[in-house]
């Protein structure tokens, strides 16, 4: 008999302080009714966002005996949901995964973790950047950052850019694979402290837009947070731009509540407080049809 409960198999790293991941990714989704079957990529004692000398253990030549022991028990899952990736040995993992595991009606979102602010994560090379642009072919939703739309299109960062622009750009990375590809911390109204979500939906060619209130802190984890709750919402049967108002209003409710502390940002958001706030409905909805 098929679960009541979506089940989504979460191919992330483990990383133990510091809010990050599947740290936030299990929460955020388990309270979102949604079962989460880790795969950890590695372990690490911190993330990489602002720690330095953290530990990492490479847990990539044991995740195809791991994926090996899921086949033999023939299981199934309703999303499959990548991040941050360390190797590209761990992109030709998730990338064999994704073929394995393909079902109808399954949600397949690669958040292609790699750098944020104009500038890539420390363990981020060339050749990294070069095999995410391969695995996000395989995906269905892609939620990369501005930083990351960058590199996936090989363009320059730049600190504005017209949504006339960034339209292009969408289109062009759903020409690569996703039907859905939805582009995050967007400058487009940098002088007005507004960044923004823009989205392209390819099977109604719609486009939408929220907009986020700028605060002037950069938490590690709020990427993770934002793609698990678009994912949790899309799985709970919302459209794409009820998912994207959520996962918005969510994150920045999470910001909020850590920003009033003079807590280390590295941190992360404080998220054991506003976890509860998924299992409430909407209350006000903000996004709008970008038909211009
Ligand atoms: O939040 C993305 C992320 C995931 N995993 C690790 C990271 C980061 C970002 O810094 O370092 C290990």
């Amino acid at each position: 008999m098929k679960s009541p409960v979506p089940r989504a198999a979460a191919i992330h790293d483990l990383s133990g302080f510091g809010r990050a991941s599947l740290t936030v990714i299990i929460p955020i989704l388990s309270t979102m009714g949604i079962q989460v079957c880790p795969l950890p990529t590695a372990v690490l004692s911190t993330h990489t966002g602002g720690f330095e000398d953290y530990r990492l253990l490479d847990l990539s030549s044991h995740m195809r005996s791991m994926i090996d022991h899921w086949r033999k028990l023939e299981l199934g899952f309703d999303a499959l949901y990548s991040g941050f990736l360390g190797s590209s040995e761990q992109i030709e993992i998730v990338s064999e995964l994704i073929a394995e595991f393909a079902r109808e009606q399954q949600l397949v979102l690669v958040d292609p973790v790699m750098g944020d602010e104009g500038k890539p994560y420390g363990p981020m090379r060339a050749e990294l950047i070069r095999g995410m642009r391969r695995l996000v072919r395989k995906a269905m939703v892609i939620t990369p950052n501005f930083t990351e739309a960058c590199f996936l299109l090989d363009r320059e960062y730049s600190s504005r850019i017209e949504v006339a622009e960034l339209k292009d750009w969408l289109i062009r990375l759903s020409d690569l694979g996703p039907s859905i590809v939805i582009a995050t911390s967007v400058p487009v109204n940098p002088g007005e402290r507004t960044s923004a979500v823009i989205a392209y939906n390819r099977e109604d060619e719609r486009f939408w837009k929220v907009d986020c209130t700028y605060i002037p802190a950069y938490y590690p984890g709020t990427g993770d947070a934002f793609a698990s709750v678009v994912l949790g919402s899309l799985l709970q049967g919302d459209s794409l731009p009820i998912a994207l108002d959520r996962a918005v209003q969510f994150v920045s409710l999470a910001i909020k509540a850590s920003f009033g502390y003079d807590l280390p940002r590295r941190e992360g958001v404080l998220l054991e407080r506003v976890l509860s706030n998924l299992k409430a409905p909407l209350t006000s909805v903000t996004y709008e049809l970008v038909d211009w």
